[in-house]
């Protein structure tokens, strides 16, 4: 989970492993660790979510956790127009790495706070063909909940789709790159 100061990363990981909303979070010092179980189109999935502070000085920690990982969630405010620009820093990040996220989804926060919107969809749009982000965009609020749910199903819809294959000999789900199954050892074709 990146994005600028403020933008709502931890408000929104909160929402949606409690589904509590808290008026007055603690800024996050450097990183944050959150578990949570779903489930996709009937396949399990437990993510294993890495919170990061927006706080500019705490970006040194962020590559060492962005490699290996299977996906990004990638915030802006949209009543805050400087944070759509500041999610080039962890795009920069991320494309520089190996082995990085194959699956970044651009999310936007605080849609409750309509009337105060400074960015507009079709610019995020732009960002988003671009650096070709996965799914759509969706708007979230973790104040009153809307859309919180989606996003991570569309998470785990696409690390499906772009991480994982699924063993034609015991059926679990394996990391793609490991070239045969982690749990039957089966190889994997062509
Ligand atoms: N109205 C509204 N306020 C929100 C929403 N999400 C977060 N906030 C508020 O925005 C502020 C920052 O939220 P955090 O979740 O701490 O933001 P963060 O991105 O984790 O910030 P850092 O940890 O400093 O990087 C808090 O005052 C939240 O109450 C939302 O969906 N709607
Ligand atoms: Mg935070």
């Amino acid at each position: 989970m990146a994005g600028a100061k403020n933008v709502g990363k931890t408000s929104l990981i909160r929402r949606y492993s409690t589904g509590k909303f808290n008026k007055s979070t603690l800024s996050t010092i450097g990183v944050d660790f959150e578990t949570k179980k779903l489930n996709v189109d009937g396949t399990d999935i437990l993510l294993n979510i890495w919170d990061f502070a927006g706080e500019k000085k705490f970006r040194v920690l962020f590559p060492s956790y962005v490699s290996g990982a299977s996906g990004a969630l990638m915030l802006y405010d949209i009543t805050n127009k400087d944070s759509l620009d500041d999610l080039m820093d962890w795009i920069n990040v991320i494309s520089s790495i190996p082995n990085s996220p194959k699956t970044k989804l651009l999310i936007e926060a605080k849609i409750d706070l309509e009337d105060q919107r400074e960015i507009k969809r079709e610019d995020a749009q732009e960002l988003f063909n671009k650096h070709k982000f996965k799914g759509e965009i969706i708007g979230t609020s973790a104040k009153t909940g809307e859309n919180i749910e989606e996003v991570f199903t569309m998470l785990g819809r696409e690390i499906l789709k772009n991480s994982l294959k699924k063993c034609p000999n015991c059926e679990r789900f394996y990391p793609l790159e490991l070239k045969f199954c982690q749990y039957c050892g089966r190889k994997t074709n062509n």
